[in-house]
């Protein structure tokens, strides 16, 4: 089992840039150099998304992740496989619409785990809620090669939904540095960016720029 119970690991409300290693940009052996970069330049929680890859691949890929991770003091997230997070070491799993519930991914995970949830309109985080998800990624805000066959849905919502709901949300969706300061002033507060980040030329640089705004930002407002 990783470091879930650290005291040293921040919490998820304390993260604010939320960074994915996704199989679709970033080769497995290349994996632990990226993660290490995107810590490197400042990502608060971190998560592997290998949609295509086998149980024992992710496996073998987040035992070699978590300890970087926990290294430098943040949650490590498994993108489905709450069942692989004791065993990997991980601090939880991130469930979609058509996955299994909260309450089921959370006894798989374990007690003390970070359970989030994907939501694509404020319908579905209001109705996940419910479930007592610890964060949920909400969107994507804009068209995303990284999740395709998924209707934007804009920054016009993100004010109100933060207004009505108090947990973490991560804004996500075809964030990058050179948007990332319309959607922080249309309400956001912590989001999630892979490709912008994944495929940079300097991605430390580009996890800092992208950090250094969000800090920028008064965060009660
Ligand atoms: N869920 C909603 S949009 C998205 C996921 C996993 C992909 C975000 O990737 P990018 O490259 O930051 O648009
Ligand atoms: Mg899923």
């Amino acid at each position: 089992m990783g470091d879930r119970f650290s005291s040293h690991m921040k919490p998820i409300t304390s993260c604010r840039l939320y960074g994915i290693l996704d199989t679709g940009y970033v080769a497995p052996e290349s994996m632990h150099e990226m993660a290490r970069m995107l810590i490197m330049g400042g990502i608060d929680i971190l998560q592997l998304r290998a949609k295509k890859q086998s149980a024992a691949k992710i496996l073998e890929m987040a035992l070699e992740l978590s300890p970087l991770c926990h290294k430098a003091g943040i949650p490590f997230i498994l993108n489905d496989h709450p069942e692989l997070v004791r065993e990997a070491g991980a601090d939880g799993a991130h469930v979609g619409q058509d996955d299994m519930s909260i309450v089921e991914a959370r006894r798989l995970a374990g007690p003390g785990s970070i359970i989030g949830k994907s939501t694509h309109s404020p319908e579905q985080a209001r109705k996940a809620i419910s479930e007592a998800p610890d964060y949920i990624g909400f969107g994507p805000l804009f068209a995303t090669p990284t999740k395709p066959d998924y209707t934007p849905i804009g920054t016009e919502q993100i004010r109100q939904i933060h207004a009505e709901l108090d947990l973490p949300i991560f804004c996500i969706g075809g964030i990058k540095l050179s948007n990332l300061r319309p959607v922080l002033d249309a309400g956001a507060r912590r989001v999630v960016i892979v490709s912008d980040l994944l495929a940079a030329d300097n991605p430390v640089e580009r996890a800092a720029s992208c950090k250094a705004l969000l800090e920028d930002i008064k965060f009660s407002e």
